[in-house]
């Protein structure tokens, strides 16, 4: 069966503000593919589990604090720790759902805002204080530029409203409705990138039409990744 040999999986990614719904549908994904005969896995960053993934989840969960460059850099180390994982098993014919990938940690890095202040040089002299500048998503992208490149980037699209209706969020870093709000419009600047194959899926519809919509696109990327080498992001 073709599904079984000879050609690569493809690499699916998941993205989305939280409570989207992403970790969700890619558990529900993989287990569709495998009932329709796919080799499938589903994978999440960031990783916790790994002595990178242990820093990050500490500075989620708010048990320590490490400083914003510092902290990005360890959430895509520990994308590229699992590189030659993640090669491995595509090339091995495994499909991958990824929850979560470099685009989450562009666009909730550069949402923060830079804590401290510079000095400036005013024209009739004197200094005068100015913020210092966000991340630019320049930045952002460097440590993540050379990934695995994904087939397909399913953005899951819920509005804040929509999603404060979800329940609470957690009491993680981030989970506040204000931040959600910069980090969706730092994900729409990502989605104007066309040398990516973004999708956007409603999210808002019910968790089957979502579901539903998301097999569709991966059916159709499976079929067409299997001949094609995988590429490098933002390379
Ligand atoms: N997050 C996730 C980042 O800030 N940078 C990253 O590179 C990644 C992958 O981690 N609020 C943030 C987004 C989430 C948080 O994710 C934890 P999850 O899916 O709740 O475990
Ligand atoms: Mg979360």
């Amino acid at each position: 069966d073709w599904r079984m040999a000879g050609h690569r999986g493809a690499l699916i990614v998941l993205e989305g503000a939280d409570r989207a719904g992403k970790s969700t549908q890619a558990r529900r994904l993989v287990e569709a593919l495998r009932n329709q005969g796919y080799q499938a896995e589903g994978m999440r960053f960031p990783e916790r589990t790994t002595e990178i993934g242990r820093l990050v989840g500490s500075y989620l969960e708010k048990k320590s604090n490490i400083e914003d460059h510092t902290v990005h850099l360890l959430f895509s180390a520990n994308r590229w720790e699992h590189v030659p994982l993640i090669k491995e098993k595509l090339k091995s014919g495994i499909t991958l759902v990824v929850d979560r990938y470099a685009f989450s940690g562009v666009a909730f890095t550069s949402s923060k805002e830079v804590k401290g202040h510079l000095s400036v040089r005013c024209r009739h002299g004197g200094f005068k204080e100015t913020e210092l500048p966000n991340f630019s998503l320049h930045w952002c992208k460097q440590p993540d530029v050379g990934l695995p490149k994904p087939d397909l980037v399913v953005f899951l699209n819920i509005t804040p409203e929509e999603a404060s209706k979800r329940g609470d969020y957690g009491t993680e870093r981030y989970e506040t409705s204000d931040f959600q709000k910069k980090v969706q419009k730092r994900y729409a600047e990502l989605m104007d990138d066309k040398s990516l194959n973004w999708k956007v899926v409603d999210a808002a519809q019910s968790m089957e039409d979502v579901h539903n919509a998301i097999k569709q696109l991966s059916e159709a990327i499976i079929t067409e990744a299997r001949h094609q080498p995988v590429g490098k992001l933002w390379a």
